[in-house]
């Protein structure tokens, strides 16, 4: 097949989803074309199956706010039509499904049929979607899509809850390649991190208000003023960094938790962790965690939206509720009281993220969804 993949190409779980799924994708052999604003950030190596289109925004003296959404209709509508694509997968409602489906009406009218897959993620239908300014729009982009999948149960009951769905939405989980995201043998780096065996907490996010990143160095000061001999990794960047840093200098912990900011490949850093801890305000499946179970570490997360659908509490991690510091604590220090509990959940961890959530498992989904979708958009064209 022939599929146009659409994305924001930062640091972000959406992005990374789309990259990886396009690059799995063109690994069985389809031919994938990629649309953004600038390269994907984990697009490392373009391949002969794989292209990669930039959309770019007109500078104009009349735009102070360039018309992104159009720009990027257009591209749509250009690569469509000359790469001849089979489907459109769009990731992100915001405005990249509306765009889709400007685009796909624009196709029609020359006789060119393009089904229009909308995956959402999460922050477009929790956070930005229900902006009173976006709601309309997002929900219209929603069931106008030919298909609509979401990443969790989560976010599809969150999404019919919350929005005027009338179309069919399909769960499709998140994924990760576990022969990349395995445990590697680093112990040189972790001996330089931790030279007395401090054990190594890390927490992996972009720091936004949602990730609650103050939370950790919260939970951190409990664990070292009761004398537990710790080291913490603070991986990403984004808007509560610097408050995050100043609390770990006001608690008396900053020379104990390393802020290392944004980090490829993460893979080496998780080999090393013990705990990996994740207190979201909210997240619809939790990418990063996964990245850390892969790497057969256990999670330390918040028991909300989609994260007890991959963290199973008592057997691959911990879950404690939102914002609620002492049980953060107190879970957090039932790992480190007991490492045989500790190993086996990180082998449990291993283990449910390569017979649950690998790529081989997940990406064939999509492919099947790809031809009952584009089956029933052909379908009803001949009809009518
Ligand atoms: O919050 C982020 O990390 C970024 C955000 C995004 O849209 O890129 O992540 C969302 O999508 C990821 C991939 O499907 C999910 O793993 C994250 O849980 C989700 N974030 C939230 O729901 C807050």
């Amino acid at each position: 097949m022939k599929i146009g993949i659409v994305c924001y190409p930062v640091y972000g779980g959406s992005g990374v989803v789309a990259t990886e799924l396009g690059k799995a994708l063109a690994a069985r052999g389809h031919d994938v074309h990629f649309l953004a604003y600038s390269m994907p950030f984990r697009l490392a190596h373009i391949q002969e199956n794989i292209s990669f289109h930039e959309v770019n925004v007109n500078s104009y003296p009349l735009f102070d706010y360039p018309p992104y959404t159009l720009n990027l209709t257009s591209k749509m509508v250009d690569v469509v039509k000359h790469a001849k694509l089979d489907i459109l997968h769009v990731h992100y409602a915001i405005p990249h499904a509306t765009s889709a489906v400007l685009a796909r009406q624009i196709l029609e009218q020359e006789g060119i049929k393009i089904p229009v897959i909308t995956t959402l993620h999460g922050t477009d239908i929790t956070l930005v979607g229900r902006d009173p300014s976006f709601a309309t729009i997002v929900d219209y982009s929603i069931n106008q899509s030919d298909g609509v999948t979401t990443v969790s149960d989560f976010l599809k009951n969150e999404t019919l809850s919350s929005c005027r769905i009338s179309a069919d939405l399909k769960v499709i989980p998140n994924f990760i390649d576990t022969t990349q995201y395995r445990p590697l043998k680093k112990g040189h780096f972790k001996r330089a991190l931790c030279p007395r065996g401090e054990k190594l907490l890390v927490h992996v996010s972009n720091f936004r208000p949602v990730k609650r990143a103050t939370d950790v160095i919260h939970m951190f000061a409990n664990l070292a003023k009761e004398g537990y001999d710790l080291k913490m990794l603070m991986v990403g960047d984004g808007p509560d960094r610097p408050t995050a840093e100043h609390l770990a200098r006001e608690l008396g912990v900053f020379d104990d938790v390393r802020f290392l900011g944004k980090q490829e490949p993460i893979e080496e850093i998780l080999s090393i962790a013990d705990i990996f801890v994740l207190p979201s305000g909210s997240e619809t499946f939790g990418l990063a965690a996964l990245e850390a179970m892969s790497c057969a570490v256990p999670v330390v997360a918040t028991d909300t939206g989609g994260l007890p659908e991959l963290i199973l509490h008592g057997e691959t991690g911990l879950l404690f509720p939102v914002g609620d510091l002492e049980a953060f604590t107190n879970q957090t220090r039932q790992l480190l009281d007991n490492e045989e509990l500790r190993q086996k959940m990180a082998d449990a961890s291993r283990a449910r993220a390569v017979e649950t959530f690998d790529t081989h498992k997940i990406v064939p989904y999509y492919e099947s969804y790809y031809e009952t979708v584009r089956e029933r958009v052909l379908n009803k064209a001949q009809v009518h």
